[in-house]
């Protein structure tokens, strides 16, 4: 005759399961499926008791035995499971070298253009001039109206510009904001001041109240021009726009401010050549070249051999311009100049091909 009960074995089950949970390791649990599967377990006594006992309780005996065994099984497996992948997750702390080297962030790189912009503003800064901005999303009488454009200008042809709407559009030059800074300088109180962009650039001047400020800003800002893209020519381009308005300032006083830039930016012995040109909103207009720095003037495949290299466009500031931004042009007069600083940046860096400046590859950038 067999101890065992059908009650006996049914509890088998419940109890490996509660001490297979709280075994603290694996060595613990091994004891608990010795304890329960092994040759002497527990379980193994059941099922071999089985055999002794009344004939009409073992069919019941057998199958609580069999489910205990299957219980023991699943929950040791269970747990070994658990206690292995503490154990891995334990070996990997265990690994780290504290006394390896620290590996730094990576510090950032400043773009060639930011480089080349961030000089131009020190330097006209230390002339006492504000550094101003404008939106890049311009409203087109700004960017060709108000600067004197006439409405049949061929560069206000589609093929030049992109257009947002029939009002607005990306700007293609630095200039607008000549306007911006302009009517900016009115007295808080004067209309001119709230003034719609898109009022008729000759009635501004009848709807100021007060004697605008003299303007000293200089202009760093994007531009877009819809052209084919070439080593030098780019449809997203950076420039660089300079106005100065005030009493009696002449063409003398553009020659000396940019003499000045240049030997700062370029070096002392740089010399500047103005040739005539035309911008609706100056007159009168010139191109400025300075000597190649690359031959000293000699003539080079940098400057094509002329021994100069073209800057950007300047002259005095239009009395229409002047009028567009509320300033009586009986009264004041001043000057603006303008370039693109991504041929500053390519010489600078030695960059024949524009389109690097604009494809944020780090192998490139990573050199700055
Ligand atoms: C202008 O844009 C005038 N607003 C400059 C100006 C300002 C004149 C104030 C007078 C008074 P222009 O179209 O020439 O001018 O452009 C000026 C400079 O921008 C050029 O000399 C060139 O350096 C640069 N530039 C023009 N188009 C591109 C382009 N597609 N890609 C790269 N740079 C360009």
């Amino acid at each position: 005759m067999s101890d065992w009960t059908v009650e006996d074995i049914e509890k088998l089950g419940e109890q490996v399961e509660a001490e297979a949970a709280a075994a603290p390791d694996l060595q613990a649990l091994e004891q608990v499926r010795i304890a329960y599967l092994g040759r002497e377990g527990r379980i193994t006594a059941a099922l071999k008791a089985i055999g002794k006992m009344p004939a009409d309780q073992r069919p019941a005996a057998g199958k609580a035995a069999n489910l205990a065994r299957q219980r023991a099984q699943q929950a040791i497996a269970s747990r070994r499971k658990e206690l292995e992948a503490a154990q891995t997750r334990a070996g990997a702390d265990d690994q780290l070298d504290v006394t390896l080297p620290g590996v730094g962030p990576e510090l950032g790189h400043r773009h060639p253009i930011m480089i080349v912009l961030e000089e131009l503003c020190d330097i006209f800064i230390g002339m006492g001039y504000e550094v101003v901005s404008g939106p890049e999303a311009e409203w087109q009488a700004l960017n060709w109206t108000a600067l004197n454009y006439p409405p049949d200008h061929p560069a206000m042809d589609e093929q030049a510009s992109f257009y947002v709407n029939d009002e607005v559009m990306l700007r293609t030059h630095t200039s607008p904001v000549q306007i911006r800074a302009m009517r900016a300088r009115h007295q808080p109180d004067c209309p001119v001041r709230q003034l719609d962009w898109r009022v008729p650039p000759m009635e501004v001047l009848g709807h100021c109240r007060c004697t605008p400020s003299p303007v000293r800003v200089v202009v760093p800002g994007r531009t877009y021009r819809r052209e084919s893209v070439t080593l030098t020519h780019h449809d997203i381009f950076y420039q660089f726009e300079c106005l100065l308005i005030g009493e009696g300032i002449s063409f003398a006083d553009l020659h000396g401010t940019m003499a000045t830039f240049v030997r700062e930016y370029f070096g002392p012995n740089t010399r500047i050549r103005f040739r005539p040109d035309f911008f609706p909103f100056t007159e009168p207009s010139a191109d400025f070249s300075i000597n190649c720095e690359m031959c000293g003037g000699e003539g080079c495949r940098f400057c094509k051999d002329s021994g100069w290299v073209e800057i950007g466009g300047s002259g005095l500031v239009h009395p229409n311009v002047l009028t567009a931004g509320g300033y009586d042009p009986d009264k004041v007069s001043g000057f603006a100049f303008g370039f693109g600083v991504d041929r500053l940046a390519q010489r600078r860096f030695h960059i024949e091909d524009i389109r690097t400046l604009y494809e944020n590859d780090m192998r490139f950038l990573r050199q700055f």
